[in-house]
């Protein structure tokens, strides 16, 4: 990249990259080295010799390489970009000028992650997804740290430990890796009901996002805003992702995470690449102090959502991931993250769980980036400017002058001097009570909005979590926990329960003391979520010798066109012939793919091509597999002919197309909405052998 459009931050890690192009091999010294493909030994055939400092030093680092993981959140992947704010209508609300400043943009460096699995792991597992934004503003860093889910597991942060021993692989023999499919999660959820409206979500889609760059993200807590005048607002941060949001199906999930685990890492990193910036709105829901109490549920408690159709979402800006790192390690694994780093015109909520979070972010990074001075590492160095007493420490690169170290001094002219005007002021909060260890009894109600999640999902939403919840207790041991998350789900909602029990083989529960309120929330359905365009999605044209190349070259011209990614599939890599003796290029082998790597598919058409697609088991299970999945299948010409045999239904309205002549005009439309739509999740496929 170059030119003067580039953002502050990445300017300042010009001065951190390393070009080793055209250079010549040296130590860390840098005394150059004339050889590094043979140690130092006595004798052509003798033992190697202690003097060989290039050899030490080789292994030494080399032995030095790893840093401890996150303790969660240890799988992620990061990228650059900006943020801004639609305009300056906040200006009356907080002095952050990152968010009232029109067309200011702000650099971003933003992670997403997986939260149980280690850092080899998995990307499409069922969890929650980490997501979180570090602003470099003119004002210092502010770290929104968020989920994909807008509520959490626990009210407290003092239960952290012992949820996530719980939800990690068991202590005797680490397994399951990146599975909350066993005992000791279900075991403390069963115990702690607190978890229940959580593993509402957990147990949705959208734990299985299909893209990072389709799902939505939540500050969680709810925040302060705080005004020029010290004026306060309580606010909750929502992302919303311009693509929409779109998960994949369980066991597509499942299979990719075998095919291939870099999924979500991989997508994320080509969209960036080929140009298709990915692209979130900022919303927030504001609340007046003075409303704090007028809710059925405490805005402190994390496992909460303020519904949004009682507090409306408005949206004030956007963010755009335009650049992917240079280097993994240094960037998206030596980010660090902290709740606390905040900046002045937002404040902290008394929410137990935030204020835990306030302690351990700090502390983790101390162990895990070795010493205080990770701030001082290229992607957490803020873009103003640093300047105060604190000194020395393992890995100090600041080379601080003069001799005061302190303040008050003399010997420096008194500075860095604090700055009254401009500096953060915490928000001035009336606290009055007993110290006291205890929850309090407007956190008490545990199932309420766990039945407003239940109430608001669509026929085939709710069929995915009792699936969802059968396959995670499905694998637990201890028939006493599964009876024990039956119960809890009874609180819920009866009919859930009754089916989640038949389907794990334990008694069906009565009636519940309480029945379902019959609220609901249409926000938080997946299933009218914008279905206007194809940008980013993947197609796979599967294609032999014989092919009429023309027809597929003019498919894919138009979807591409659209912002599709297409691929052509064929049984080897290189090109095909076409049936009028031209060449269509390969995109890749269709072994070394699959299905589930793609959005939806298309068999070209072509005699002979179709025979040989019909008669290879891989093509075959590919469509079949698609259609199983929901995904838009099209065939075009003599391509019909593979449906059948791939046990693929054409009935009408579920997202087949075919087309039998040359021209696509009347297949195209349709199938390009079937495509936006992204899912048919009324098909008839229980029977499909895939
Ligand atoms: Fe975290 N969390 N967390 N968490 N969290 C960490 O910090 C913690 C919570 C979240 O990409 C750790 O640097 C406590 C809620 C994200 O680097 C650690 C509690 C939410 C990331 C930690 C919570 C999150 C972390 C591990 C109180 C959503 C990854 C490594 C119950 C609002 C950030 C690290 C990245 C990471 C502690 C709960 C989100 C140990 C004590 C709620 C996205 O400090």
């Amino acid at each position: 990249m170059g030119g003067d459009d580039r953002s502050e931050k990445d300017r300042q890690l010009d001065g951190y990259r390393v070009d080793e192009r055209d250079s010549f091999l040296t130590t860390d010294q840098g005394i150059p080295v004339a050889d590094t493909d043979n140690s130092l030994k006595a004798g052509e055939r003798g033992p190697t010799l202690l003097e060989d400092f290039h050899f030490r030093e080789k292994i030494t680092h080399f032995d030095h390489e790893r840093i401890p993981e996150r303790v969660v959140h240890a799988r992620g992947a990061g990228a650059y970009g900006y943020f801004e704010p639609y305009d300056g209508s906040l200006a009356a609300l907080t002095r952050a000028e990152f968010l009232r400043t029109p067309g200011l943009r702000t650099p971003v460096f933003v992670r997403f992650s997986t939260v149980a699995g280690s850092r080899g792991s998995a990307d499409t597992v069922r969890d929650v997804r980490g997501f979180a934004v570090k602003f470099y503003t003119r004002q210092g860093n502010f770290d929104l740290v968020g989920n994909n889910m807008p509520v959490f597991f626990i009210q407290d942060s003092i239960k952290f430990p012992d949820f996530v021993h719980a939800v990690k692989p068991e202590p005797h023999n680490e397994m399951p890796q990146a599975s909350s499919a066993h005992d000791t999660l279900w075991d403390f959820v069963q115990l702690q009901p607190e978890t229940t409206h959580m593993m509402m979500w957990v147990m949705s889609d959208r734990a299985i996002p299909r893209s990072l760059r389709m799902m939505q993200g939540f500050g969680v807590h709810t925040f302060r805003l705080v005004a020029e005048d010290g004026r306060a607002t309580f606010v909750k941060f929502h992302w919303k992702p311009a693509l929409g949001t779109h998960s994949l199906v369980w066991d597509e999930a499942q299979k990719i995470a075998g095919k291939d685990p870099d999924f979500n890492r991989r997508d994320l990193w080509e969209a960036i690449e080929r140009g298709a910036h990915p692209e979130w709105e900022l919303g927030l829901q504001l609340v007046p102090e003075e409303d704090e109490h007028s809710f059925d549920f405490d805005l402190l408690d994390s496992t909460k959502i303020i519904p949004e159709e009682q507090v409306p979402v408005r949206p004030v800006g956007r963010l755009v991931l335009d650049r992917n790192p240079d280097n993994f390690f240094a960037e998206t694994e030596q980010v660090a993250f902290h709740l606390a780093n905040i900046v002045p015109g937002i404040d902290f909520s008394d929410d137990p769980l935030l204020q835990g979070r306030l302690f351990s972010y700090l502390d983790t990074q101390l162990i895990r980036l070795g010493g205080p001075n990770f701030p001082q590492i290229p992607v957490n160095r803020p873009i103003a400017e640093v300047r105060n007493h604190q000194r020395d420490g393992y890995h100090q690169t600041r080379v601080n002058q003069g001799r005061a170290a302190y303040h008050p001094n003399s010997v420096g002219g008194g500075a860095p001097v604090p700055s009254p005007e401009d500096g953060f002021t915490h928000h001035r909060e009336r606290i009055d009570g007993y110290k006291i260890r205890m929850r309090s009894e407007s956190f008490a109600d545990h199932y309420s909005q766990a039945t407003l999640f239940w109430n608001s999902m669509t026929g085939w939403e709710r069929d995915h979590i009792v699936a969802a919840f059968r396959f995670e207790l499905g694998k637990v041991e201890v028939r006493g926990i599964q009876e024990g998350v039956v119960r809890n789900l009874n609180e819920v909602d009866h009919d859930l329960a009754v089916r989640v029990a038949e389907g794990i083989g334990v008694d069906a529960p009565g009636l519940p003391a309480t029945p379902n309120h019959g609220r609901s929330s249409p926000a938080l359905s997946m299933s009218d979520e914008p279905a206007d365009g194809i940008a980013t999605r993947k197609i796979a044209f599967l294609v032999g010798d014989g092919v009429d190349a023309e027809q597929v070259r003019g498919l894919m011209d138009d979807l591409t066109a659209r912002g599709a990614f297409c691929e052509v599939l064929a049984a080897r890599g290189g090109a095909v012939q076409g049936a009028a003796g031209d060449r269509l290029t390969v995109t890749r082998p269709l072994p070394t793919t699959a299905s589930v790597m793609y959005d939806a598919v298309v068999v070209a058409g072509g005699d002979e091509s179709v025979r040989a697609l019909i008669e290879d088991g891989d093509a075959l299970h590919f469509v079949s597999e698609a259609y199983k999945h929901g995904k838009a299948v099209g065939a075009l010409g003599t391509g019909v002919e593979i449906l059948e045999p791939a046990h693929v239904s054409t009935a009408p309205g579920q997202g087949v197309f075919t087309s039998s002549g040359a021209d696509l005009g009347a297949f195209l439309p349709p199938f390009v909405a079937a495509i936006a739509a992204h899912r048919f999740p009324h098909r008839p496929v229980r029977p499909v052998p895939a």
